[in-house]
């Protein structure tokens, strides 16, 4: 698959998975993976993005396997102290990673970019694939309850998803430019653009609500290919099916798909789901059944091979 310029658009933990094993298909200067920043909020005086840190400690062999996001082998002093204090301790910043947050954060208040910071610390990290965040404006999702509004880590880690949601909205979207890596990779020369199977209204709209990447996407001539993130009715992993039972739609890969339509050319399920793929290109997409659940390293390189195939049978 060498020369095959694939951009991938993720979330934190299924996209970061589908991301590293395209880095062991792909030549390093193929792949662009562009993370959400919806969920990027600060606190503690520090700027957090969770999509990007799990992406980067994902593909720099860092990230904890079992949680999904943060490093492996973390401790735990500096939020333990913090609770000790009587301050802030709902959100878990490990003594590690915690470097990576006041780094960013000074580097941004001296001026850098966030994608400045970011590509300085996937180099710095060993990482060959470009990285680079949706954006480098402030865009904050915000989650829509019947009581209100929840900012999206009050939502997902501090409420840990329990409120009934009633829609999204991507505050400072209208506002926010693409970053220049995703604008570079939009107008280069792509022969796939891959939706990994990370949340569809939280990780991945916010990157397609960004000015002109949603149409920019759905008129690429490039293959657009998404892999769903339910399988069996059930979310691999976060709130995606409760979330899509609380907005009204049945928890199918089908609902996903009629959400992406009109946007992408291919659809990845899994083979649990054979049954749903004659509703799915009744849709107007074809449909790729294999085995969408990333367990181990083989797992994802697997599913990355399967998509790229998929996406070179939709350009022939
Ligand atoms: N997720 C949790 O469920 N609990 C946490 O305490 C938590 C801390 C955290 C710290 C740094 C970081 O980069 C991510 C962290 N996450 C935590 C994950 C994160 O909030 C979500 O997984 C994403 O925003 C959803 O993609």
């Amino acid at each position: 698959m060498s020369g095959t310029n694939v951009l991938a658009l993720s979330g934190g933990v299924g996209g970061a998975k589908l991301a590293l094993g395209l880095t062991h298909l792909l030549p390093s200067d193929s792949l662009t993976v562009v993370a959400n920043t919806g969920d990027d909020f600060t606190h503690l005086g520090l700027q957090i993005c969770p999509d990007i840190d799990t992406v980067i400690y994902t593909l720099s062999d860092l990230a904890d396997k079992e949680r999904g996001w943060g490093r492996a082998s973390e401790t735990w002093n500096f939020i333990s102290a913090m609770g000790r204090l009587g301050g802030e301790d709902w959100f878990h910043l490990g003594d590690g990673d915690l470097a990576m947050h006041v780094y960013r954060t000074e580097r941004l208040a001296a001026g850098d970019t966030l994608s400045e910071v970011t590509s300085d610390v996937a180099l710095q990290l060993g990482i060959g694939a470009r990285v680079v965040p949706m954006t480098d404006d402030t865009v904050a999702t915000v989650v829509k309850t019947p009581t209100g509004e929840l900012s999206f880590q009050h939502y997902f880690v501090r409420d840990r998803c329990e409120p009934t949601v009633s829609g999204f909205r991507f505050e400072g979207i209208e506002a926010a430019a693409p970053s220049p890596g995703l604008a570079a990779s939009l107008n280069g020369n792509l022969d796939a653009i891959l939706i990994t199977p990370s949340n569809p209204f939280v990780s991945i709209d916010p990157i397609l609500s960004l000015s002109g990447v949603g149409d920019a996407i759905s008129a690429a001539p490039a293959p657009v290919v998404a892999v769903s993130p339910i399988v069996g009715g059930v979310a691999i992993k976060g709130p995606a099916a409760k979330m899509m039972a609380e907005l009204g739609m049945p928890t199918e890969a089908r609902e996903v798909a009629r959400f992406y339509e009109g946007l992408i050319d291919g659809f990845v399920i899994d083979r649990r789901d054979e049954d749903q793929a004659p509703a799915i290109e009744a849709i107007g997409m074809a449909v790729w059944v294999t085995d969408t659940v990333m367990n181990d390293l083989e797992d994802r390189i697997t599913l990355a091979r399967e998509c790229c195939r998929f996406a070179e049978e939709l350009a022939a």
